[in-house]
């Protein structure tokens, strides 16, 4: 298949690009079509870009939203209650029944690689079963990444460690913890010792709900970055959320810095639901409770934006498109310098990519397998600003979803 006059990433001119047994065998200007290849051409002028990659979603509670009560204060703490009244009703087949729409909807918007959290304080682990089980059903489509994830805490739910060490076991991809839900901050912190014993025991990496309170003495991202630094396990490691740093004052921070830097750990923002979830014990002036990002970008850390939600107790809205956490994201973050937005594709493509893990694998160059996706766009600029559909989402060269271009017509 010969892919005719198309933009790279940010690139002024366009190439030509080949896929030959599911991998790009060539990308160059004016390739020539061999003897009987298919030649695309409709997608000429537009851009391509590797797969999106959500790298911080909850699919086991997509498509719940008002079931049986909708969030109505907008409060992580009455989602979490929200979800509880589900959780009765969970059973293996409707989870992959929800998780398979879910997904679909993902593709549909270009994603091909996906991490997602688990809640694992459930002693049948129900929704753990169903979402490994279709990690293996649509691994040829799409890559299903899971954290064991303590809604709870480690802790402060009955029998949390062994709960986690169960999902390891089971086959979970990553160990989690939620320093700022538990009773106390002894529990905070010792509750991340045994998420970094056992992610070691195991051989896996870890992602942590950390610090998504307004609570400025909210501290669990120190004792994640100390431990991360303190066992090598460096980018193994991820710190989602962390909205207290929006609180956290400047002396702090500067001192707190350091370590991130030391440590090497990945960020992940989710922006529409970490302002929709935040501020909401404040009156005027209400915080916008995203983690710092422009700080973190310029100090050389990795920074990703995931969704965190698609239409669930924590987020009445969510469509599983990454193109609208870069929209929130760059507003919240005071990021719209030009080269911002331009490069701005990153945080939810090679950024996350980074997090995930996803290694040489990921991305668009000779050799590599031909996972990508086309834009209605000739830039991401444009992409970005006319929120354009993803025509095309290939999979080593497979055609997995398509969305016709929009024609808008105005009559005057
Ligand atoms: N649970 C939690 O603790 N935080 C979240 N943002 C979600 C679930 C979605
Ligand atoms: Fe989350």
């Amino acid at each position: 298949m010969l892919l005719q006059k198309i933009y790279l990433a940010n690139a002024t001119e366009p190439v030509d690009i080949r896929v030959a047994d599911g991998k790009f065998a060539a990308i160059a200007p004016n390739l020539q079509p061999l003897p009987g290849e298919e030649v695309v051409a409709d997608c000429a002028g537009k851009m391509v870009l590797p797969p999106f990659v959500e790298s911080h979603v909850h699919l086991d509670t997509c498509l719940t939203a008002g079931r049986p009560h909708w969030n109505l204060s907008g409060t992580l703490f009455e989602g979490i209650q929200r979800w509880e009244e589900y959780k009765p009703f969970l059973t293996k087949a409707e989870v992959k029944e929800r998780v398979n729409q879910a997904i679909r909807l993902q593709a549909g918007n270009g994603i091909q690689y996906v991490r997602t959290h688990v809640d694992i304080n459930d002693p049948k682990l129900t929704a753990l079963q169903a979402i490994l089980e279709l990690r293996e059903e649509v691994k040829d489509c799409i890559d299903i990444q899971i954290v064991a994830f303590p809604q709870y805490g480690i802790l402060s739910y009955p029998h949390g460690r062994e709960l986690l060490e169960e999902a390891l076991k089971m086959g979970a991809d990553a160990a989690g913890a939620i320093p700022h839900f538990e009773f106390t901050r002894e529990y905070s912190v010792e509750s991340l010792n045994i998420c970094f014993e056992l992610a070691q025991k195991y051989g896996r990496l870890i992602d942590v709900h950390c610090d998504e309170i307004d609570d400025e003495a909210s501290r669990g991202l120190e004792t994640v970055a100390a431990r991360a630094y303190e066992t090598g396990m460096g980018d193994m490691v991820t710190a989602s959320h962390t909205t207290a740093m929006h609180s956290y004052n400047n002396a702090y921070m500067i001192r707190l810095m350091r370590l991130l830097k030391l440590s090497g750990i990945n960020f992940v923002a989710n922006p529409c639901v970490n302002v929709h979830l935040g501020g909401r014990v404040d009156t005027y002036p209400k915080r916008r409770s995203m983690t710092r990002v422009k700080e973190l970008t310029a100090e050389g850390l990795n920074v990703s934006f995931g969704s965190d939600d698609i239409f669930d107790p924590w987020n009445p809205l969510g469509n599983g498109k990454m193109r609208d956490q870069v929209f929130m994201g760059l507003y919240t973050g005071h990021m719209l310098g030009y080269e911002e937005i331009c490069n701005s594709y990153k945080f939810v493509t090679e950024n996350a990519a980074r997090t995930l893990h996803l290694g040489d694998a990921y991305g668009i160059a000779e050799g590599k397998d031909a996972n990508f996706v086309v834009l209605d766009a000739k830039n991401w600029y444009d992409a970005l600003n006319f929120d354009v559909p993803v025509l095309r989402n290939y999979r080593k060269g497979k055609l997995i979803a398509s969305t016709a271009p929009v024609q808008k017509e105005v009559f005057f």
